[in-house]
Formats: C-alpha cells, structure tokens, sequence
C-alpha cells in the first residue's frame, strides 16, 4: 500500500474499497505501524491538494470518513496495552476546531498505553477541560488543535488550569499538526509530542510513572 493509492480513494470517498485495502495490507503481513504511517501521510497529502485549490471540503470530508474507518479496523490491533494503570487521561480538541482523528489517535494509544480515556470531544471550551478534570480527578489533559487560529486558544485553555484549583496536579500536553515544541513551551503547556505513538512515552515521563 502506497499513501498515493490511498489517497486516490479516500478523496473519491471509496469507503468499501479503503477498508478493504486496509485488511489486505493486515492478511498480508504488513506491519500495523506502518500501516498506520502510511494512513497519517495520505491525510497529510489529502490536506496539501486541498491546500493548493486541488480539492475542495467535500472531498476533505469523504476522506476524513474513509479514514475513520481505516483506524477503526486497526484499532484493535493497536490496543494491545497492558493492563490499566488506573492514571486518567481527559482529551479534547480545544474551542472553534473540528478536527478530531489526531485526537482519536492519540486517544486510542493513551488506551493502549493502560489509561483510562476520558474523551470530552472536539469544539471545547476551557472551563469544560477543568471540569472534566476535576470531576475525574485527572492528572493529564491532553489538547488538540489542528487550525492556526485555534493554537492560542490552547494558552486560554492553560490559564484557566493555572487559576483553579487543581492547577498542581495537572500535567498538559499539547499536539496537532501546527503545534511546535517552541509553541507549547511559549503557552506553558507541560509537554508536546508530534505524534500520538511517542504521547503516551512522554506523558508516563510526566507523571513520574517510567
Ligand atoms: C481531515 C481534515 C478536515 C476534516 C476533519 C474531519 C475530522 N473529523 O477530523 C474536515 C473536512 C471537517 C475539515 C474542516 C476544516 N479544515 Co481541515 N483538514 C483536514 C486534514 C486534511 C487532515 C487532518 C487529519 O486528520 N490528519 C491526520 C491526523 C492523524 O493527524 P493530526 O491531526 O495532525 O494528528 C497527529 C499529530 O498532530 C498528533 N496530535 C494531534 N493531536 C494531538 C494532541 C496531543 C496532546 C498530542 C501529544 C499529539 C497530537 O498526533 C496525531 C497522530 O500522530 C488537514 C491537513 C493536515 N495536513 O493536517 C486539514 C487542515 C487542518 N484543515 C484546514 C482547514 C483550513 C479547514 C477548514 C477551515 C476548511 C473550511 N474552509 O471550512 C475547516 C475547519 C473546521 C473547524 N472549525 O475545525 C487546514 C488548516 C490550515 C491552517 N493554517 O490552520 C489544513 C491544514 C488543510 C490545509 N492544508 O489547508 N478538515
């Protein structure tokens, strides 16, 4: 499988045919991880025609559904985490972005990873993140932002952590496409990785779990 080909589906939205991709790469032998490399850089390649006027936001959704179904098939396969370890993780992607498969990613490896998920969508404002935290006595919050106007929000997202009460518990790691290690240290974020397989080894370096 070559993330050309699959491109060349999703952007038609051959939902069947991805899928159907997907588990010939699995019965043949084809590493997971790979697989889901492969997967990440179509979407990365989906977003640079739809950059350059190539597609438009039908196509970008039709792909973003293929590519839903993909990660389902593997997600199973990904899962195989040893038992909880009964840290709680709350995840959301932060207020005015939609964009939720980074986010679901890096949730699927958190649950791999032996955390309980506490998945509070996309589209979330700040106080909800504190919520959430308070009410599942979470020591990571985890946000997402695929947009360069929704980054800042994060920073808002972090000051409402720092004026509660809870603010010495929490570690937040910040991620998403445009997000950069300069940025997260500029917002005061605790951590940021570039993808969802190395979050889960940065987050136990965080909470002093390794
Ligand atoms: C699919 C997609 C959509 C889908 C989203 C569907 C969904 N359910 O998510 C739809 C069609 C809805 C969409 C809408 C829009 N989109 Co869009 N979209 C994309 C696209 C093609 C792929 C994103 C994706 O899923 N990538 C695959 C995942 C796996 O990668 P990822 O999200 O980056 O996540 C990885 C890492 O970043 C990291 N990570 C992610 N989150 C976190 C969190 C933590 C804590 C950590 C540690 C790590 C981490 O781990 C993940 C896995 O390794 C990107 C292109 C791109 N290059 O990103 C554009 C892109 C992000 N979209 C873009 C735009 C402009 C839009 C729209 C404004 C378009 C419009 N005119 O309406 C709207 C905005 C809607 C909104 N308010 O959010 C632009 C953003 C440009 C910018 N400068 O901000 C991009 C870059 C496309 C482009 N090149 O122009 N989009």
């Amino acid at each position: 499988m070559e993330p050309d080909q699959v491109v060349a589906l999703f952007i038609k939205g051959k939902l069947a045919a991805s899928k159907k991709l997907v588990h010939e790469c699995i019965d043949d032998g084809e590493d997971v991880e790979l697989i889901l490399k492969k997967l990440i850089k179509a979407m990365e390649l989906v977003g640079d025609q739809f950059a350059a006027g190539d597609i438009f936001l039908p196509e970008m959704m039709v792909s973003a559904r293929c590519m839903q179904a993909c990660l389902a098939i593997l997600k199973p396969l990904l899962n195989k985490g040893q038992g909880s370890d009964g840290e709680i993780v709350v995840i959301g992607t932060v207020k005015g972005d939609l964009h939720d498969i980074g986010k679901n990613l890096v949730a699927m490896m958190f649950e791999g990873g032996g955390f309980e998920v506490i998945d509070i969508g996309v589209d979330v404002p700040a106080e909800r993140f504190v919520q959430a935290a308070l009410e599942h006595k979470a020591r990571l919050v985890c946000l997402s932002s695929l947009l360069t106007s929704t980054m800042p929000y994060m920073r808002q997202v972090i000051d409402a952590f720092k004026a509660s009460p809870i603010a010495a518990q929490v570690k937040i790691m910040v991620g998403g496409a445009p997000v950069n290690q300069d940025f997260a240290s500029k917002i005061g974020a605790d951590g940021f990785t570039l993808d969802a397989g190395t979050a889960v080894k940065k987050a136990k370096e965080l909470l002093q779990m390794t």
